[in-house]
Order: structure tokens, then C-alpha cells, then sequence
């Protein structure tokens, strides 16, 4: 097969330095990446929400944007819903509508914050009838889940207080752990629940799944089929992303991810675009987890989606420019020289440890993806087979331009 330009020189060095490229080719062919309904969508700031041309307006759109995603991947065969956002009445007919476009739906999202009644809280609040209800809503996205042939709810709670002496924050946990006993007893046996934390927003004083010890916590208390999910923009400034999902790995709680990136608070921006190196810290300790028989399971079963909404910028380009800056983490993560770590670990070599990583992380893996792409049949470069696809062009004279009022998709 002929190759392209750049990877014949690559492959060299790497199998010099003792890397089985044809593992690592093997691996980033099989990984799948999920992406998000909303992503499609016009979204925007409490401040303005910009309608972009042809952006997607309903399940239908957000399906057949996301179809275009997987066909120039080929790692996206799956797209996560919101409940209610995403609802329809027909779920055969919307499973049906996306095998024909060659993708299935992933993960379901119950909204639990968006209903005036959600004004102190959800599975938290103070009143025992609005925490039946929001209970009630999860019951209805675990069914839904089971209709459209999803093992995977993904829960984020708003719940938080904004002052102190607002609420009594043991009451508010005996609430919630009471409210996810009832949720989990309603999981089919092979659906998992995803405990997603946030330490902010909407919540300004206290948020009541604040960060991963409170929803391992959680998890923990559950059960098996109960992990955590990491959302990489979730976190205080500085907080060590990469050791947490050490962690979790080992505990064999890592569930899944919502990647996106930050330079301040949930920005939400394109994965990859802000800090790649932490992106590749994540995947080096992912990798390492997955070649470990007592964390492989857990790393194996992890649930890679993203978590995005694009505010200015093209949302179809902007998911696949986020699915190749995934690719590019993990596929320096592959070419990490593990034993020469191990042993620079062992020998207290901090800097050769050290300098191990950087060597995979300055190497230049994008002819070793074009590679791999090119070998499942794909273009080289997804962004350009894009653009030459015309496909933005179309759907932008087909739909319009939507007049955008709110800040997310289904408002
Ligand atoms: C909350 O900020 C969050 O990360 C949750 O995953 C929500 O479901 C999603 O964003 C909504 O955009
Ligand atoms: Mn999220």
C-alpha cells in the first residue's frame, strides 16, 4: 500500500526505538470517539448567542451534522442526547434515521436544570415532591435509553447553593445519595451511570457534586455499574487532571470523559486548543492503565465523548478539529517508551523520566495518522475533505440561519 508523505520516515524511527506500529495503527482505528447533540447547535453566552448559517435545529440535523463527523473520522460512530432537547416521540424511527446515516446514539443526558421548579436544586432539594419528580425525569431517560439501545446515562446535577447558611449541606447529601439509590435501582443490568462533577456554576457558593472524591463517593456507595465522569473543563485552575484520572483508573471508577478545553472557567472550548499537553498527560496515564492487567477492564470500558458548544465558530469543523487533537494525545500517548520510563522511574532519573514524555509529546504523529486514516479507507485530512465536500455549504442553503434567542440549545 503506498503511504503518505512523512510516515515512512516516522515509522522508522519509532520501530528503532522499539515500537509495534502496527499495535499502535491497530488501537487508533478502534477508538471511538462520541460527540454531543448540542455541539451542532447554535449556542452562545448569557451575553449573545450567534446564529451561524445552516447550524443544526433539531435531533434530525444534529444526527446527520454528526453522521458527516463520523464519515470523514471514522472514529464517531456514536452521538450523545439530551433529554429534553433531543426528545421525540418515535425513538425507533430516530434509531432507525441514524443507522441509515451510519451512527447510533450514545450516551443519554436527563437535563436536570433547566425547569423553574430546579431553583434550589434537583435530586438536593429541600422539597421531597421536586426530587420525586426529578427522580421521575432520570426513570424517563433510563427508558428512553433502553429504546434507542444505550447501555450509558451521563448525570450532571446544578444542584449548589449561592450563600452560605442557604441550605444544610449534610441534608443535601443524605438528598442525593437517597435520589441515586432510587436511580440505580432502575438501571438495567448492563447500563452504567456516569457521576459527572462540576466545582461551579450555576451553583456560586457550593455546588453538591463539586469535584471527583464527592462523586466517587457516591459511585463508590452505589455500585459497580455507578463511575465517575471526568469533564475536563470542571475543575479549579491548576487542579491535576491526569493524576485524578490516575486515580479513578485504579479504582477502577473512570467511567467516562467529556472533553473539552478552558482557559478560565467551563469554557468549553475546542479539546486540545488551550492546553494540549495536559490532554496528552490524560491519555499517557489512559494508556498506561490500558497495558496494566489489574486497570485494563476499567480503561478499556472508558467512554470518550465530547462536551462542547461552539459559540462563534463552525460547529461541524470545530468536532472535527476536536476529534483529531484527541487522536493526536493519544497517539502520543502509543509511542511513550514505557520501559525506559519505568526504568528512569525506578533508577530516580527525574529529568530522563521526564524527558521520556516530552520526546513522544514533541513528536510529530500527524503523518502517522494520515497513515492510519488512509489504511481505513478515509482522507488523510478530515478538516479539508471536509471543506472540499461542500457540505457547509449546503445545509447552510437548505436551513437558513436561524434567529438564535438563548444561551443553550434547547432553551
Ligand atoms: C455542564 O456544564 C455540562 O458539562 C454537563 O455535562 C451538561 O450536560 C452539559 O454541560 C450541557 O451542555
Ligand atoms: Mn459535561
Amino acid at each position: 500500500m503506498q503511504t503518505v508523505e512523512g510516515y515512512e520516515p516516522l515509522a522508522e524511527r519509532l520501530t528503532r526505538q522499539g515500537i509495534d506500529l502496527n499495535r499502535v495503527k491497530a488501537l487508533l482505528k478502534a477508538q471511538q470517539i462520541e460527540t454531543p447533540s448540542w455541539g451542532y447547535g447554535n449556542s452562545g453566552t448569557r451575553f449573545k448567542v450567534f446564529a451561524y448559517p445552516g447550524a443544526a435545529r433539531n435531533i434530525y440535523e444534529k444526527l446527520a451534522d454528526a453522521a458527516v463527523v463520523h464519515r470523514f473520522t471514522g472514529v464517531c460512530p456514536t452521538v450523545a442526547i439530551h433529554i429534553p432537547w433531543d426528545k421525540v416521540d418515535d425513538w425507533q424511527g430516530l434509531c432507525q434515521y441514524a443507522a441509515e446515516l451510519g451512527v447510533r446514539i450514545g450516551a443519554v443526558n436527563p437535563n436536570l436544570f433547566q425547569d423553574d421548579e430546579y431553583k434550589l436544586g434537583s435530586l438536593c432539594h429541600p422539597d421531597a415532591e421536586v426530587r420525586r419528580r426529578a427522580v421521575e425525569h432520570v426513570r424517563e431517560c433510563i427508558e428512553i435509553a433502553q429504546q434507542v439501545n444505550s447501555h450509558l446515562i451521563s448525570l450532571w446535577l446544578a444542584d449548589g447553593t449561592n450563600y452560605p447558611g442557604q441550605d444544610d449541606f449534610r441534608a443535601r447529601k443524605h438528598r442525593l445519595q437517597q435520589c441515586l439509590e432510587e436511580i440505580y435501582r432502575a438501571l438495567p443490568t448492563r447500563t452504567r451511570l456516569l457521576i459527572e462533577y462540576k466545582f461551579f456554576e450555576p451553583a456560586f457558593y457550593h455546588t453538591d457534586l463539586p469535584d471527583w472524591g464527592v462523586a466517587y463517593l457516591m459511585a463508590n456507595r452505589l455500585g459497580e455499574r455507578a463511575q465517575v465522569l471526568v469533564d475536563t473543563g470542571h475543575h479549579p485552575q491548576g487542579a491535576n487532571i491526569e493524576h485524578i484520572v490516575a486515580l479513578l483508573l485504579d479504582e477502577g471508577k473512570l467511567g467516562g470523559f467529556h472533553f473539552n478545553n478552558r482557559k478560565y472557567a467551563d469554557d468549553d472550548l475546542i479539546v486540545g486548543s488551550i492546553n494540549p499537553f495536559e490532554m496528552f498527560l490524560i491519555f499517557n496515564e489512559l494508556v498506561a492503565a490500558a497495558e496494566d492487567p489489574r486497570t485494563a477492564t476499567c480503561a478499556q470500558n472508558v467512554a470518550y465523548m465530547i462536551d462542547q458548544s461552539h459559540n462563534i465558530e463552525p460547529k461541524i469543523e470545530a468536532m472535527i478539529l476536536s476529534v483529531m487533537n484527541i487522536q493526536m494525545a493519544y497517539a502520543k500517548a502509543l509511542i511513550v517508551d514505557r520501559a525506559r520510563l519505568r526504568e528512569a522511574q525506578a533508577a530516580g532519573e527525574v529529568l530522563q523520566a521526564h524527558r521520556v514524555l516530552q520526546q513522544a509529546y514533541e513528536t510529530d504523529v500527524r503523518p502517522l495518522l494520515a497513515q492510519v486514516r488512509v489504511e481505513m479507507g478515509l482522507e488523510p485530512d478530515p478538516l479539508k475533505a471536509f471543506r472540499r465536500s461542500g457540505y457547509a455549504e449546503k445545509v447552510a442553503r437548505e436551513r437558513g440561519t436561524e434567529a438564535a434567542g438563548s444561551g443553550y440549545p434547547g432553551a
